[in-house]
């Protein structure tokens, strides 16, 4: 027994340190696996810290991604602006040149535009100049064509005034007498009409009494002398014969003649065409009167004095009076300036004086026509020809003559008095006095319009106008 009990104490020993190594292996495992488990703990927080710092890291590049995107957004921003900033800078530069370029052509163009009006006025200046040498050469010319034909003109004057001076000498010398013979012929109607008739009045009675007289009122009545007029003259005829103690009837015929050529104005019946220069002669009236006969006679008297004559046609109304003042420009050695039947006698007159004034003419006769409807007319027209005339006048005379029928009695008596009132006259031509026994008129005339004869027309030739002298017209109808 005790071997068995030794032999089982010694298999529990054994038994018990089995266990225990057992034990002691188990806790050491367990230790190892708390230890591995420890480690891996470890393991999985280093994990998570690695994961969290990998993170961490990823935001950051993230971050570092994102600020540099950042950063180059603004990068190329500011650079698109600095572009933008360029381009505007540049675009500006442009617009400035551009401007500058506008205003360099601008400047250009004024430049060009004043050089162009320059040389406008230029050639403008040029051309006046141009014109102005072209007329100065023109009027050089003109001038000494006219000086030629002034000095022409001035020789041939010359020659005809000498021609004249002779004829005129010769003349006075022989003809004097001759010419009065000629005016008496020429009036012979008169002198042995009504103006013989009171030399016998006279002669056939014994006394001198209130029927003599009467007999001689009705006799210078009839001779065209008027009422008016007829009675001064045998008022102051009685005067006069008291005042010289007269008894003798016969006596008295040579009284009247004084008494009657007191009434004839003696003052300015000479016609003034003697001034240097051109001087104006207008003649006017009623139709058929004389005028035209009268001027063709009036230029060739002027003509043969040496003067340079014009003639203007400024009867334009009747048919043929152009032709007819033409003729006398003919005979008589005139010119003459006309214009076509029916157009302005006020152009014809313009016409005449400047033609008048070229042609260095001493004397311008203007014709007019006798036919006008009305005195308002005869007025317009006479006022147009006399403001034209006065225009030219200057220094020279400007003579104004009314050409009275004196075969048409009192009646052209009125229609002289109405030319009296309408136009300026400086005196008259009394005509056809060759063709009456009625030479009163010429001292109704004398009273009625208080202004001098100063031509009578005794005939139709060319020689037959008489310059008139009271005392020789006296002489003439007088016995
Ligand atoms: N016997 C005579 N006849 C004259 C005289 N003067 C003119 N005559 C004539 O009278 C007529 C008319 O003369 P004009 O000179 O044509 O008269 P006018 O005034 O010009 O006439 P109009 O142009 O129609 O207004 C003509 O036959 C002339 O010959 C004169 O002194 N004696
Ligand atoms: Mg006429």
């Amino acid at each position: 027994m005790f071997k068995k009990l030794f032999g089982f104490g010694k298999k529990k020993a054994e038994a018990d340190e089995k266990i225990k190594v057992e034990s002691e292996e188990l806790k050491i495992k367990e230790q190892e696996e708390l230890k591995v488990k420890e480690l891996d703990a470890l393991k999985i927080e280093e994990e998570a810290e690695r994961v969290e710092l990998e993170k961490q890291e990823e935001l950051r590049v993230k971050e570092e991604k994102e600020r540099k995107e950042l950063e180059e957004l603004r990068i190329k921003e500011e650079k698109e602006r600095k572009e933008l900033e360029e381009l505007r800078i540049k675009e500006e530069k442009e617009r400035k040149e551009l401007e500058e370029l506008r205003i360099k052509e601008e400047k250009e163009r004024k430049e060009l535009e004043e050089l162009r009006i320059k040389e406008e006025e230029e050639r403008k200046e040029l051309e006046a100049l141009k014109k102005k040498e072209e007329e100065e050469r023109k009027e050089l010319e003109k001038l000494k064509i006219e000086e030629e034909n002034r000095t022409a003109i001035e020789a041939e004057k010359e020659a005809k005034r000498k021609e004249f001076e002779e004829l005129k000498k010769k003349e006075e010398a022989s003809k004097k007498k001759g010419f009065f013979k000629s005016l008496k012929e020429k009036l012979v109607k008169t002198r042995e009409g009504l103006f013989g008739k009171m030399k016998t009045l006279f002669s056939g009675r014994s006394v001198i009494d209130d029927e003599m007289y009467e007999e001689l009122e009705d006799l210078l009545i009839q001779s065209d002398i008027g009422m008016d007029m007829t009675l001064k003259i045998v008022g102051e005829l009685e005067k006069e014969v008291k005042k010289r103690g007269i008894k003798d009837p016969n006596l008295v015929y040579d009284v009247l003649k004084d008494v009657m050529e007191g009434f004839l104005i003696a003052e300015g019946t000479e016609l003034e065409v003697n001034k240097p220069g051109m001087n104006i002669v207008l003649v006017v009236g009623v139709n058929g009167v004389g005028k035209t006969t009268t001027i063709g006679k009036l230029a060739a008297k002027f003509v043969k004095e040496g003067k340079k004559v014009v003639i203007g046609a400024g009867d334009t109304f009747r048919a043929a009076a152009i032709e007819q003042l033409e003729e006398w420009a003919d005979r008589s050695g005139a010119d003459i300036i006309k214009h076509e039947q029916g157009s302005d006698p006020g152009a014809v007159v313009f016409d005449t004086l400047k033609a008048g004034k070229n042609r260095n003419a001493d004397v311008v006769i203007i014709d007019t026509a006798g036919r006008l409807h009305n005195k308002n007319n005869l007025m317009k027209e006479l006022e147009k020809i006399n403001i034209i005339i006065k225009k030219h006048v200057g220094d020279t005379s400007y003579e104004s003559l009314l050409v009275i029928d004196g075969t048409t009695g009192q009646n052209g008596l009125s229609q002289a008095k109405v030319f009296n009132e309408v136009t300026q006259l400086s005196g008259f031509v009394v005509t056809k006095l060759d063709g009456t026994a009625k030479g009163g008129i010429v001292f109704a005339i004398s009273e009625e319009l208080k202004k001098p004869i100063k031509f009578i027309g005794v005939g139709e030739g060319i020689e037959d106008l008489r310059e008139f002298k009271s005392k020789e017209y006296i002489d003439a109808i007088f016995e």
